[in-house]
């Protein structure tokens, strides 16, 4: 695969590097992406369980819902673009990734500086008294859990629609933003805000913003470079290349 010299050029004298990322660098682990065709939303729109209200209006159905997404999670492996992520630290000064995926799949890669802007499904909290408890201290149980502790109703820690995100992950996503020479942009339809911000963020502030997608998206317009093509297939092209020039 060829790339452009400007693109060589940005890689060759970059300190720092920041991947943005959503549920399209997981589809290759067999995760479904959110709005593809084969989408785990498939038999529900997003906003109907992936919300405060759905939960509360029907906690079962919601937590099996993760329940089922944490089964594939679990039987899912990192693949070839999370561990291109992962060897590309040896490069650079500094990697940052900025994941939107609440599949734990960054970490389980080896990458040091994750950013998990819409929390993380193996994570879960009590709504009454916020004690947090791991995904394993409830398995497999298909009713939504209560509190040990309060007896509240325990949910997943992960930014449903209409909620916040936490506001220091954020605030560390966008300082990555600000600083990083390059950004790539990785398996997301750059729809979902206020995490679709930043590679506004890090394109505004001068890095050159590399797409990686199978598809045009909504930031492809905005991007210095569009890499189409599988990501587990793209990013370890580009590591090869790397090593030619760094
Ligand atoms: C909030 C966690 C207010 C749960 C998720 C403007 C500003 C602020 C908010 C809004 C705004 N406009 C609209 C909003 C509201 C809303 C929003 O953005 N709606 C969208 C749908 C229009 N945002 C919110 O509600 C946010 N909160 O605004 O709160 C507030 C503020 C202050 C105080 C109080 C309240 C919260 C949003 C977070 C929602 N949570 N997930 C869970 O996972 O269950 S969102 C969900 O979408 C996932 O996190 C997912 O990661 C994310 C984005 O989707 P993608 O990752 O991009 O996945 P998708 O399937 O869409 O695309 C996959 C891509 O991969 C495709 O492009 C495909 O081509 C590509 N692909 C596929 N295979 C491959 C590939 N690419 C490469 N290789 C492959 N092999
Ligand atoms: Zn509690």
């Amino acid at each position: 695969m060829e790339f452009p010299a400007e693109f060589l050029n940005a890689l060759k004298n970059a300190e720092s590097v920041l991947f943005f990322t959503g549920a399209g660098i997981s589809a290759e682990s067999g995760v479904p992406t959110f709005r593809g065709k084969e989408g785990l939303w498939k038999n529900y729109r997003p906003e109907e369980l992936a919300t405060l209200n759905a939960f509360l209006e029907n906690p079962d159905r919601v937590w099996e819902w993760y329940e089922f997404r944490r089964g594939i999670v679990r039987k899912a492996k990192p693949n070839a673009a999370h561990l291109a992520i992962v060897e590309f630290e040896k490069y650079f000064r500094e990697v940052v990734v900025v994941t939107q995926n609440v599949d734990d799949l960054h970490n389980r890669a080896g990458s040091r500086e994750v950013y998990e802007l819409h929390g993380n499904i193996e994570k879960n909290f009590c709504l009454r008294c916020g004690k947090r408890y791991d995904a394993k201290e409830f398995n497999d149980s298909e009713h939504a859990p209560h509190c040990p502790g309060c007896g509240g109703l325990v949910r997943p820690a992960v930014v449903w629609f209409g909620e916040a995100l936490p506001a220091d992950v954020m605030k560390s996503a966008e300082e990555a933003a600000k600083q990083c020479d390059v950004c790539f942009v990785v398996g997301t339809s750059a729809v979902v805000y206020p995490a679709a911000y930043i590679p506004f963020k890090a394109k505004s502030s001068g890095a050159f913003v590399v797409e990686v997608n199978i598809q045009p998206t909504e930031f492809t317009p905005y991007a210095n470079l569009s890499l189409t093509g599988k990501a587990g297939e793209i990013l370890p092209e580009v590591l090869r290349k790397l090593k030619e020039v760094r």
